[in-house]
């Protein structure tokens, strides 16, 4: 597979956008900390603050969330946890952009996250939008607009900025704009042989919170003018779809296992992936209730019924014609590794081939997913 300049630039990106970070909150500007898609960054940006994300994919940190909370509780609520609370050799936080939020906003999704928010509020400011996980019912909307309406006067509180209605419009366009420039990447990826690989595709996943919005942008244009450019040599590989738990940044294992064992990964239906900007945030409507209506959507293991997500992966199997679907879970995610069963028995049904990884950010078991990859590419070639 070709070189592709642009990932070598994202892969560069980190110091450059720590200085910008550095540089604004010297300029007085607040800097917010998300875990979650289900918080909207439109709030956020309208109220004239920054984002960055905090999910941690490093296994360094987990030890150091260990001394606080329990051992078997999935990896990423440790690594995050750990990242945020790490003292650094200097006693001091560390100078990374974990260390640098003046608030945290957190949700209530999964039951890890929510106690372990608990005690993460004891160490950074942090502020709590309650989610309702039954999400067509019209109690459900109404309710995550209330909760979407008391966090927009929390950030106003916070930047002392108001945010109109003008003002949100506009940043539901700017992210709107991205959205489509993920699906016209996407798009590219529906060729075979893929133009792009899946971890080249994680890196631009990974940092899209991360990036300013502005940069994020400019790299996916011109990761789509290279990726449109690239004219892929050899043949058919085993197409291969990711679903399951995001891959937070540092985590890059098993989609760098499939890639070696000859598969290619076309699609990630994944908070790392398709969850994050498939669906648009209607701009013809109130902005508030078009931000409750597209997020609340998002088919995350914690919603219930979650149908969508079943009916979303068929869809997305079908048209990016995947040969097989590698579902990723986190160790001690039981949302995700109960959901598996439902999402099982469709493929068998829609005569899909499935393997089931469940990991954790350590190499221990890189040896033995590489054996089980490896079968699973042989079945499929
Ligand atoms: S919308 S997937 S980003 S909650 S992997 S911490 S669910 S035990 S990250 Fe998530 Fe929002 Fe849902 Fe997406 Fe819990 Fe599972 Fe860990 Fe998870």
């Amino acid at each position: 597979m070709d070189h592709l300049k642009s990932i070598e630039y994202l892969k560069s990106s980190y110091n450059k956008r720590i200085c910008q970070i550095a540089d604004e909150r010297k300029a007085g500007k607040k800097l917010v900390g998300t875990f979650c898609l289900f918080v909207p960054d439109e709030i956020i940006l309208a109220a004239g603050a920054d984002r960055t994300i905090l999910c941690g994919g490093r296994n360094d940190t987990v030890s150091i969330a260990e001394q606080y909370l329990p051992r078997n509780i999935c990896p990423l609520v440790k690594s995050s946890f750990g990242s945020i609370v790490n003292d650094g050799c200097s006693g001091v936080r560390s100078c990374s952009h974990f260390s640098m939020v003046d608030l945290i906003v957190a949700e209530n999704t999964c039951d890890s996250k929510k106690k372990m928010y608990e005690i993460l509020a004891s160490h950074v400011p942090t502020y709590i939008i309650d989610l309702p996980q039954r999400p067509d019912s019209p109690e459900a909307l109404q309710y995550f607009l209330q909760e979407l309406e008391k966090f927009k006067s929390r950030m106003e509180q916070l930047t002392g900025n108001r945010i109109t209605a003008e003002q949100l419009k506009k940043e539901i366009r700017s992210s709107n704009e991205t959205r489509k420039l993920f699906h016209k990447l996407y798009a590219l990826r529906k060729k075979d042989p893929a133009p792009i690989s899946g971890v080249d595709m994680l890196t631009i996943l990974q940092k899209q919170y991360f990036l300013s919005p502005e940069e994020l942008k400019k790299s996916l244009k011109l990761l789509v003018d290279e990726v449109e450019n690239v004219r892929p040599e050899g043949t058919h590989r085993p197409r291969i779809m990711i679903s399951g738990c995001p891959m937070s940044a540092g985590n890059t294992k098993v989609p760098e296992i499939i890639e070696s064992k000859g598969g290619v990964i076309v699609v990630e239906e994944s908070c790392t992936g398709t969850r994050s900007f498939w669906d648009p945030v209607d701009e013809s409507k109130d902005p508030m209730l078009a931000l409750a209506e597209r997020y609340i959507r998002i088919p995350c293991s914690c919603m219930s019924p979650n149908e969508r997500r079943i009916e979303n992966i068929l869809e997305l199997s079908r048209d990016f014609k995947v040969d097989g679907v590698i579902y990723y879970t986190l160790q001690f995610c039981h949302g995700y590794n109960i959901e598996k069963y439902k999402v099982q028995q469709a493929l068998k049904k829609a005569g899909i081939p499935m393997l089931f990884v469940e990991t954790d950010y350590s190499n221990s078991d890189v040896e033995q997913i590489g054996l089980r990859v490896d079968a699973f590419m042989e079945m499929l070639s």
